[in-house]
């Protein structure tokens, strides 16, 4: 080929490529468990914050520049002071959050169910710490903040206010959190149960509030009303719902529980919703819990918000996107060089600081196994991320030599306290010993145990759609030993119960009192080549 065919053909692939990148994206943009995504813009920048119930730390903050690629900046909710957990069962704590920006400051509004009800957060730096609460006496859930151009700012709940079900007003003064009005009731929502998840907009004169109805599950929908008036009456759109997969439309489609949406223009002018739903694992169930989709809709003749085609959503987006702007992704493995636990990694409720440490042997993750087990609801020692993807590979390199029979380390598939798959050493009589453990419900049992040789072990979790194997080998073989595998539909949230997704993640536990060793965790590889 001369130069100047080559040249043409590069010119060809670069501009169907540019042509193809603007107009296709997939969802979800936020994969795992990321659910009541909320979205707030600032000149050219988006920031997204997602529910975290009984993590830690709270509520990630995303940030993106063109909506379909998004970054973890930081968290909203990093200190024990801004985050009590300690009464938090599985899918309590935090629930919906909102983000709004007004005047400088970044607002994160939500709802501590386990302790402390509503209340938000202040910042002028997204990624950095954010202000103590200021706790807010409107009950419910799901609070949203809106800031009128008259300089009123109005909270929104899910509260019964009147004596109705439905959708609670009041005016606060955003210095002190106090309610300057009364709560009153404003909508019921279509007739769906669950009307919740509240947001109000003024647009060309209207105050929309845009609601989730009929729960977060199959009947999961998004609906609309608007009233000139912000106490109301609010008239509602007579195309409801504007976005559900509950019908006709959305039935055979994977992506299921769409709603719980946010409204944003983009700096183009263009209109889109994030919202949560989830993907089936091929039955009815999903394992990767609810997480964070997008899609663009207009408005129609009569000032209605239009999702289309359809009122459904596709994996595979073809649209006129913002100028895709790619983000940073994270690395498959962390070898815990850094002194600072990566944004990926969570614990379960407040952290036991003495059962964790990246600083006592340089480049390793030191888990001291405290006497909470996986199966208690409180906090193990345990760190973990998200599984975000159907098929995966999780393996990490683990010192652990147990002194009692009672120590145990290993790697988990965590769904909540009762539904967890565990691969971990301990010890029987003076041999070391690797168990494969599930735990589903009140069952709990020992599918296969193995012995071990001395030295390090690399423990694996394979995940596909349907399953999870789990597999070693000494640090020096060449192949995995499979222990056993299990169904992903009992970690799921159809069986599994609740709010969040699974997690992947490295433990240990003294199973009653303090482990007499410490674990070491080398590295931590999430794969999904
Ligand atoms: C949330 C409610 C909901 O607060 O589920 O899908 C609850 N929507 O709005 C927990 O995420």
């Amino acid at each position: 080929m001369n130069f100047k065919k080559l040249l043409f053909s590069a010119m060809l692939f670069f501009g169907v490529t540019g042509i193809y990148s603007q107009t296709t994206y997939r969802n979800p943009v936020i994969p795992g468990f990321n659910p009541d995504p909320s979205v707030c813009r600032v000149g050219e920048d988006y920031y997204l914050v997602t529910s975290t119930f009984e993590f830690f730390p709270g509520v990630p903050v995303y940030h993106s520049k063109d909506l379909v690629h998004w970054e973890q900046i930081g968290y909203c909710l990093t200190r024990k002071s801004q985050l009590p957990l300690d009464n938090c069962w599985s899918s309590g704590g935090i629930y919906a959050p909102t983000i709004r920006y007004n005047n400088g400051v970044f607002y994160m509004v939500t709802t501590n169910v386990t302790g402390g009800g509503n209340f938000y957060v202040t910042t002028t730096n997204p990624s950095g710490e954010w202000s103590e609460p200021i706790w807010v006496k409107q009950g419910g859930i799901d609070p949203t903040l809106f800031f009128d151009d008259n300089n009123k700012i109005y909270l929104t709940s899910n509260d019964n206010a009147e004596g109705k079900t439905g959708i609670a007003l009041s005016e606060i003064d955003i210095k002190t959190g106090k309610l300057i009005t009364q709560i009153k009731h404003i909508w019921g929502g279509t007739g769906g149960r669950y009307p919740e998840a509240p947001h109000i907009y003024k647009i060309n004169g209207w105050y929309y509030l845009m609601i989730a109805e009929g729960g977060t599950e199959y009947g999961h929908m998004e609906t609309i009303a608007r009233s000139k008036n912000i106490w109301g009456p609010y008239e509602s759109n007579p195309d409801n719902p504007i976005l559900t997969h509950r019908a006709l439309s959305g039935q055979n489609q994977q992506i299921q529980g769409t709603g719980h949406a946010d409204m944003i223009q983009a700096h183009d002018g263009s209109w889109w919703l994030v919202f949560l739903a989830f993907r089936k694992a091929g039955g009815d169930f999903h394992q990767l819990g609810r997480e964070t989709f997008l899609t663009p809709f207009i408005w129609n003749t009569d000032g209605w918000p239009v999702v289309s085609p359809g009122d459904t959503v596709g994996l595979i987006v073809k649209t006129k996107t913002l100028p895709l702007i790619s983000m940073p992704v994270l690395p498959i493995r962390d070898d815990f060089k850094d002194t600072k636990l990566g944004l990926q990694w969570n614990f379960l409720r407040n952290p036991d600081n003495s059962a964790w440490s990246l600083t006592e042997k340089s480049g390793t993750l030191r888990l001291k196994g405290n006497a909470i087990t996986l199966s208690q609801s409180a906090s193990p020692a345990f760190i973990g991320r998200r599984q975000q993807h159907f098929n995966f590979t999780a393996t990490t390199k683990v010192s652990f030599n147990p002194v009692k029979s009672s120590d145990e380390a290993g790697i988990t598939a965590f769904s909540n306290e009762k539904h967890h798959y565990d691969l971990f050493i301990t010890k029987e009589g003076n041999k070391r010993f690797l168990k494969f453990r599930v735990k589903i419900g009140n069952m709990e049992h020992i599918v296969k145990k193995i012995e071990l040789t001395e030295g390090e072990t690399i423990l694996r979790i394979l995940g596909t759609a349907e399953w999870y194997s789990f597999g070693f080998k000494a640090e020096n073989s060449p192949n995995f030993i499979e222990l056993g595998k299990m169904e992903t539909k009992y970690l799921s949230s159809e069986v599994a119960g609740g709010f969040t997704g699974v997690y992947l993640g490295m433990y240990s536990t003294g199973n009653g009192e303090k482990c007499k060793t410490f674990a070491d965790f080398d590295w931590f590889d999430y794969d999904t080549n």
